[in-house]
């Protein structure tokens, strides 16, 4: 603490945000100098964006340490949210249209009253920067995308953690540092090859090391019970028999117009100082110092399966060092206060996402019960108040369970606890459904199988919190009607709710779309940007959804987001031009970016290419001239980008087939160019910034029933792209909120897949004709002619083994759809850009603003911490 008297000078010497372009540019030459030890003589675009991001954290810190002092003053609740993956993608960019610009008091930064009319922080370091002699948009790609998570669920994360610090919401992310991100995807030959993503390579201004926070976690060991204490219930010693320490690394989050900035807390592994003596003494120095390096390897890695649950013994390992120095953390900061432990639940809150954090519910309980000497039912009461969990899929393959052997290995006494949880749990439901075993088993957090019992995560989850939420309305639905199905029996249909999950306009608009922002603020009459905070402001377009002046406008600013995606593939072809840039207004741009899985089915949209490009073959060969050709099939580029599960051979070979079917199609002169495929590869956050503004239609055609709920689907709407669609996920809601008239639905619905299945199993079902075209060209080699078998299992999941994702069932219905969308966007160009501009007008819904009210509530009873 520093003394009273000490204080003055402290204030005297106050550290000042960058209010103006010189101020900025005096604090960016001072972290050349100091910072980077560089200078104006070897000050390139790499030392500029890390000075500029350097400068623009100092702004941030400042409001990030207020933030902290005012939502500690207040004492509000707090709000953990605990992600195992935040795909953050790039700061900068995000920081400067985040920058606070709304009030003129002191020390604010950039505010209205120092920029110049109209002009945003960003702008006035745009021109600063071309002062210092750089151009902003070559410094921003210098930054490397923050790539830790897979896809759908680590960017919800990020989405969340933006909203959050919008809405003031006291709250801190958690999650692990992972020094390699997911892979850095390559096409060689048409094959995905993964590359390590060494995304710290340079150092990261964006993170504050604390160094000071180190928690010692355990693993291993034994229990120790003393003997007054007979049962696994009472307070119990844990002996871990390895020892690692979490030492944690922040990154601010600043909120939209509001001084807020928030905390993402991400923690990396590193070794004890403890050294193992003994082994040292005896000559084995190599061993000692191999033990202690093995600890970094916890978080050295992000697991690269989405949807899909390996059971690997690190990964358990990554998710209880990440919980226990999470919970280690919230608990030494609530203790600071004295509160009794029953306010606990009054005081956090803290969300699960997904079961990856699971054992968190464990590890509070064993705190409570072991460390804090609580007694078991009351910790257990605190604990479930405290924790809410979501779902996010209901595919079987995608459910956590872990083999009781390897947790019990791993984490002795968390492995009792579970036990324990379990019995009481199953004596609440025999009490409420006697003699019920059936159901017992069911519901039992174990799994009793034929060789090896397994702890179920979801079902611990659901038991160890007083919320468990889906992510859109259909899978909410279907979790209670499904997986969940006996937990609705035994708790009652209360306990689960819907969130819809959402996306920040931040950076999928704003950030992501300068244009059509700009053409925004502009019609509705908003310089200011203010619909960023409410989008039902947008329904202000839907009056100018005829205006022929407007639309012409709103179609410019697609045809330039157009040719920024143009220049992009040109850029990752190796500077061959496929896109014919004369006709880039008339061509369809026709987007599928999502982790490739074959239940996201591209390889319904890969063969619906195919038979494009069969049937102009055909209609070619039966002396149809080019322009009639034309007529029925007009220009279209086919965009497609994704990583596969490393492991992953079905997904993978779709990625070959569509570099296979591009290969042939690119090429081939009869067709005049009326048609192009094209995957983009290393599909990430900063190309999605470039890819989404730029779709006519995209496509998000997962078998009904499978989807969670999707968020690209969400973003290409918010960018004025129309949307291919199956009746799944979120699509249903956007239907809800665009209107029907304005999305292209087909296919089966969700309610029918299992017949549909049932059918390709005991039925003879034939497959419609232009599909057994396509598989038939496929089969033979019109796409390998070198080897035509390379595809047989695309083939054969679709002929012999049951078409689990239903592809022939809904492939006339596709092919049919894609023939309307041709017509609309060819024939009837207003009716077109009438949908967009509808879409964007009713897509304010989709805003991760409103899912963080929602979740603030109707989970947490969480309220803002506001500024003064
Ligand atoms: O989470 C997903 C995504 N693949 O990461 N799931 N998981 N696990 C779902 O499949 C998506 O449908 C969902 O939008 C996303 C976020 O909730």
């Amino acid at each position: 603490k520093i003394p009273v008297q000490s204080r003055e000078l402290w204030n005297k010497h106050k550290v000042r945000k960058f209010g103006t372009a010189e101020e900025f540019e005096e604090k960016f030459i001072s972290h050349v100098e100091w910072t980077l030890a560089r200078s104006l003589y070897n000050c390139d675009d790499l030392a500029a964006y890390q000075a500029t991001s350097q400068s623009v954290r100092d702004n941030l810190v400042i409001d990030w340490n207020k933030t902290q002092q005012r939502q500690t003053a207040r004492d509000g609740k707090k709000v953990y949210y605990l992600s195992l993956e935040f795909l953050m993608g790039r700061a900068l960019d995000n920081a400067l249209i985040n920058m606070r610009t709304d009030t003129s008091s002191q020390d604010v930064g950039p505010t209205d009253e120092t920029l110049t009319k109209g002009n945003t922080a960003r702008e006035m370091i745009r021109n600063a920067m071309k002062d210092l002699g750089f151009k902003l948009e070559d410094v921003l790609e210098q930054e490397p995308d923050a790539a830790l998570g897979n896809g759908g669920l680590g960017r919800l994360a990020a989405c969340f953690v933006d909203s959050l610090a919008t809405g003031n919401y006291p709250a801190w992310g958690y999650g692990l540092r992972y020094q390699y991100g997911i892979f850095a995807q390559k096409i060689i030959d048409g094959y995905q090859v993964e590359t390590p993503d060494y995304w710290l390579n340079f150092s990261n201004p964006w993170e504050i090391e604390r160094s000071e926070i180190q928690v010692p976690i355990n693993f291993y060991g034994y229990v120790h019970r003393p003997e007054s204490e007979k049962t696994t219930t009472s307070p119990s010693d844990w002996i871990g028999g390895e020892r690692v320490l979490a030492m944690a690394h922040d990154m601010p989050i600043p909120g939209f117009k509001t001084p807020t900035v928030n905390n993402l807390r991400l923690w990396s592994a590193k070794p004890t100082t403890e050294f193992d003596f003994s082994k040292f003494n005896n000559g084995d120095y190599k061993n000692s110092v191999e033990q202690q390096q093995r600890a970094e390897s916890i978080t050295a890695v992000l697991y690269p399966n989405d949807n899909f649950d390996q059971g690997k013994e690190l990964r358990l390992k990554q998710q209880y060092f990440w919980c226990a120095a999470s919970l280690h953390d919230i608990v030494r900061r609530f203790k600071k206060n004295k509160r009794p432990w029953s306010e606990f639940p009054d005081a956090i809150a803290i969300q699960l996402n997904d079961t990856h954090p699971t054992l968190a519910i464990v590890e509070l309980q064993r705190v409570l019960v072991d460390l804090e000497k609580l007694d078991w039912h009351k910790a257990w009461d605190i604990v479930t108040k405290t924790f809410a969990y979501t779902n996010h899929t209901v595919m079987q393959e995608a459910l956590e369970k872990w083999p009781v052997g390897l947790l019990g290995h791993l984490l002795p006494r968390h492995l009792e606890i579970i036990y324990d949880i379990n019995w009481f749990f199953l004596q609440s439901v025999e009490k409420k459904f006697p003699h019920d075993m059936d159901l017992l088993s069911r519901v039992s957090v174990i799994e009793e199988g034929s060789q090896e019992r397994y702890v179920r995560m979801a079902f611990l989850a659901i038991i160890g919190s007083h919320k468990v939420n889906g992510v859109a309305e259909l899978h909410s639905d279907l979790i209670k009607s499904t997986i969940f199905q006996d937990f609705v029996k035994v708790y009652g249909a209360n306990k689960f709710t819907n969130v819809t999950n959402g996306i920040t306009p931040r950076r999928w608009l704003k950030q992501a779309n300068p244009k059509l922002a700009e053409l925004i603020s502009e019609t509705i009459n908003d310089p200011n940007d203010d619909y960023l905070l409410d989008m039902s402001k947008l329904t202000e377009l839907a009056k100018y959804a005829e205006d022929e002046a407007f639309q012409k406008k709103w179609n410019d600013v697609k045809q330039f987001n157009k040719s920024r995606l143009a220049d992009l593939i040109k850029r990752l072809n190796n500077g061959v031009d496929i896109i014919d840039r004369d006709h880039i207004r008339n061509t369809l741009f026709d987007i599928q970016v999502k982790r490739i899985h074959e239940y996201k089915r591209q390889q319904l949209n890969i063969f619906g290419v195919i038979n494009r490009y069969l049937c102009m073959k055909e209609m070619l060969q039966s002396g149809s001239s080019i322009d009639e050709v034309a007529e029925r099939y007009p220009r279209k580029v086919s965009i497609f980008g994704g990583k596969s599960a490393p492991g992953y051979y079905m997904a993978k070979l779709i990625i070959k087939l569509v570099n296979s079917v591009a290969e042939v199609v690119n090429n081939d002169a009869e067709i005049c160019d009326l048609l192009k495929v094209f995957f983009i590869p290393d599909y990430n956050v900063s190309k999605a910034e470039i890819i989404t503004p730029a779709s006519d239609l995209s496509e998000h055609i997962s078998t009904a029933g499978t989807e969670a709920s999707g968020t690209s689907n969400m973003k290409f709407v918010m960018n004025g792209g129309l949307i291919i669609g199956t009746v799944d996920g979120a699509n249903v809601e956007i239907t809800r909120e665009i209107g029907e008239d304005n999305i292209f639905l087909f296919g089966n619905l969700s309610e029918n897949v299992e017949e549909l299945r049932y059918n390709h199993q005991f039925q003879n079902t034939s497959l419609p004709e232009a599909l057994v075209k396509v598989l038939n060209a496929v089969e033979s080699g019109a796409f390998s002619p070198q080897n035509a078998s390379e595809f047989r299992p695309l083939i054969d999941s679709i002929k012999h083994q049951g078409d689990y994702y239903l592809v022939s069932d809904d492939f006339d219905s596709y092919v049919a759809t894609q023939d309307l969308v041709d017509q609309v966007y060819h024939k009837d160009k207003k009716e077109w850009l009438k949908k967009s501009i509808l879409s964007v007008a009713n897509v304010g819904f989709f805003s991760s603003d409103r899912c963080i009210e929602e979740y603030a509530e109707t989970i947490w009873n969480a309220e803002p911490v506001k500024p003064e």
